[in-house]
């Protein structure tokens, strides 16, 4: 029993630096694959010896029961406020202020993270409690669901008997993103911006809900420490580092003020290159010391500021609406307005998302509307500019048919969309064939959207088994296209024929079941015969595939349409099998490639497709089980990290070389 208990424990110890490296230092040791095998023998082991099971053993993130409500908690702390700086003179005379106490200067500047503020308690170095900031005095207790945030350590590398930090979660832009997909394909409603979005998983009732959502942290600050002593906010975020904290690392030391101001102006200008948002820098006197002499106002240290980013908003004017339907049949009207430049970039359209949030701000037709950009990236409007109507603004009502079909607009109970029903509507015909032809899917060169709006008006194609019908006369008659390119959409129509079966199940469009799913499906169900026939038992086997996913693919299989839908592509002599199968080469199995720098002759995503296809596997950074470097235009710092390792490095056209050499045995 002592040996399994050290070892359980060495185990846990392996997957906590693990854990450390990738989600702290973003440097992983190991392959993916590597981790998820000893995360999985440490589960075993955990069910053989259930009394050994500890809370803050890596396999107990997610647990506890659903919670009525959030517990309110008093801060033993108060978790102050910031006073604002705007201005270049704002931040002098904040300097001058703390001159006035302590003479000599020295700031720590940091990014001021636009999230959600948390208090994190870890008692004998153990995480007991993490709670919001509420008001500053009372904050709810939230402490199930801050453990799911993989970078937030369940226990500390040193067990000091007390230890209170203070920290910010926050949702990557990218996950931003795709949460609000996600929510709108769904019908619901969608986030703001990555704050709400933050602070809307963060405050669940179900741990698991946040532990589906990919949250993020960046600690800053120790309010309180016992067992070790730190006399700077430099020392600080050192110290938070080496217990395993996930700490910003655009901290700098300013000896001036004017440093300081250099550092605001560096990142107000390049914030939208981060991958999370930041709406201003934090300005903290290093020195603690002379904090107590400085004290406070009523709210805020004087020891502190915060360095306020201009908000990226702009007026312009609202010409129309848009109205869309996609390839869900969800109808989506978009915002069309008078190009202006926000944030980095020209922007005319805006989602409005659905006729409610219309309703809601009240927007119109020829109104001004104050623009931004959610989550630093997607255009919206903030809201009409009301003082500046005319009075000639015209008023926005919801269609009652779909603008492609006519059928009758539907709004289903709980959703926020209106959805077009009708399967064989041509606006979901043709978002449907743009779909099934894109690069991710069946891979059609040349039939992107400007063919694909011609083959339905021409009623060339109603449904996509049609696509295989075509030829080169039908294509020819099309305005603008001569026999040269109609001949080669032909071919590759016909090339398209040969894709692998996990391409296929994408193209199609099955609810919850994108590209990365249609693979794993296909590794265990290898033909489409097969699909016809799964239950949903055989589904749920698959590790990654959820109750969701297996319910929309068996009402998928079920429908009588879209079977008869498979057996014309089937007829037209498209593969139904995966490649692979029966052991069909896999030549780079056991290679794992690192991309940096941009390609000349392919974008990431195809060399990263056309390496999985040969049985390699892709990581996002550099570590000792890579393999090869493929080094494109302007590398980053993954080159120099490649150099050190000694890890082989390949230039494009060697790798081409390399594909060349296996590609025609796949
Ligand atoms: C708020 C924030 C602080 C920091 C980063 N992001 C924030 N949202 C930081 O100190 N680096 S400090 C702070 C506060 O004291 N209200």
């Amino acid at each position: 029993m002592p040996d399994i208990k050290s070892q359980i424990e060495s185990l846990r110890e392996e997957i906590r630096k693990h854990e450390y490296q990738y989600y702290v230092l973003d440097d992983p040791l190991i392959a993916d694959a590597d981790y998820d095998a000893l995360m999985r023998e440490l589960i075993s082991l955990e069910q053989q010896y259930p009394e050994l099971i500890s809370p803050d053993s890596p396999t107990q993130r997610v647990g506890g029961k659903a919670l009525e409500v959030l517990q309110p908690v008093r801060h033993r702390i108060p978790l102050l406020s910031l006073d604002n700086a705007f201005t270049q003179a704002d931040l002098h005379d904040f300097d001058r202020r703390v001159k006035k106490i302590y003479d000599q200067a020295g700031y720590m500047a940091e990014l001021k993270i636009d999230g959600l503020t948390i208090a994190l308690i870890y008692e004998n170095g153990i995480l007991t409690r993490a709670a919001t900031r509420g008001d500053g005095t009372i904050g709810e207790d939230v402490t199930l669901n801050v453990r799911t945030i993989k970078s937030i350590p369940l226990k500390l590398k040193q067990p000091l008997p007390r230890l209170e930090v203070r920290g910010e979660v926050y949702l990557p832009k990218n996950e931003f993103v795709r949460l609000n997909q996600e929510r709108e394909e769904r019908g619901e409603r969608i986030f703001a911006n990555p704050r709400n979005a933050a602070a809307g998983s963060l405050r669940q009732q179900d741990p698991g809900v946040t532990a589906g959502r990919a949250l993020a942290a960046f600690i800053y600050d120790i309010t309180y420490i016992e067992g070790h002593s730190v006399e700077t906010q430099q020392e600080a975020l050192a110290f938070l580092l080496a217990q395993g904290f996930p700490v910003n690392r655009e901290a700098s030391w300013c000896e001036q003020i004017e440093e300081v101001y250099d550092y605001c102006q560096r990142f107000e200008e390049m914030r939208h290159t981060l991958p999370y948002e930041i709406d201003g820098a934090v300005i903290k006197l290093n020195a603690f010391a002379p904090r107590q002499s400085l004290g406070q106002t009523a709210k805020s240290p004087r020891w502190a500021i915060a360095y306020k980013f201009l908000a990226e908003e702009k007026e312009t004017r609202l010409l129309e609406i848009e109205i869309n339907v996609g390839r869900t049949g969800i109808i989506a009207p978009t915002a069309i307005m008078e190009p202006v430049i926000l944030a980095g970039t020209t922007v005319g359209r805006a989602s409005l998302h659905n006729f409610d949030l219309i309703k809601d701000k009240d927007i119109r037709i020829g109104d001004l509307v104050l623009l931004h950009k959610a989550g630093d990236i997607i255009p919206e409007i903030i809201k009409p500019v009301t003082e500046k109507r005319s009075g000639e603004e015209i008023i926005i009502t919801p269609p009652q048919n779909c603008p492609a079909c006519g059928s009758q607009a539907v709004r289903f109970e709980g959703e926020v969309a209106l959805r077009c029903e009708n399967i064989n509507c041509p606006a979901r015909l043709k978002e449907s064939l743009i779909f099934f032809a894109s690069r991710t899917a069946m891979d059609i060169e040349g039939m992107g959207p400007a063919l694909v709006e011609q083959l339905v008006e021409r009623g060339l194609v109603r449904e996509i088994a049609d696509i295989y019908s075509l030829d080169a006369q039908n294509l020819a008659a099309i305005e603008r296209m001569g026999n040269k390119s109609a001949q080669n959409i032909i071919n590759a129509i016909e090339a398209s024929k040969q894709r692998p079966l996990h391409r296929l199940l994408t193209a199609l469009g099955i609810r919850h079941i994108g590209a990365k799913t249609a693979r794993i499906l296909t590794r265990e169900i290898s033909s489409m015969d097969e699909f016809y026939e799964v239950s949903e038992q055989q589904l749920l086997n698959i590790p990654e595939i959820g109750p969701k996913m297996a319910s929309s693919l068996l009402s998928f299989f079920a429908e009588s349409r879209n079977r008869a839908g498979l057996e014309r592509l089937k007829q037209a002599g498209l593969n139904m099998q995966e490649e692979n199968i029966d052991g069909a080469p896999q030549p780079l199995a056991g290679k794992t490639f690192v991309l940096t720098g941009a390609l000349k002759t392919m974008g990431r995503q195809e060399a990263s497709e056309k390496i999985e296809a040969l049985g390699g596997k892709i990581s996002s950074s550099v570590s000792k089980k890579t393999s090869y470097l493929l080094l494109g235009d302007e590398p980053g710092s993954k080159y120099d990290k490649a150099m050190q390792l000694g890890i082989a490095i390949i230039n494009e056209e060697e790798f081409l070389h390399i594909l060349q050499q296996y590609e025609q045995a796949t």
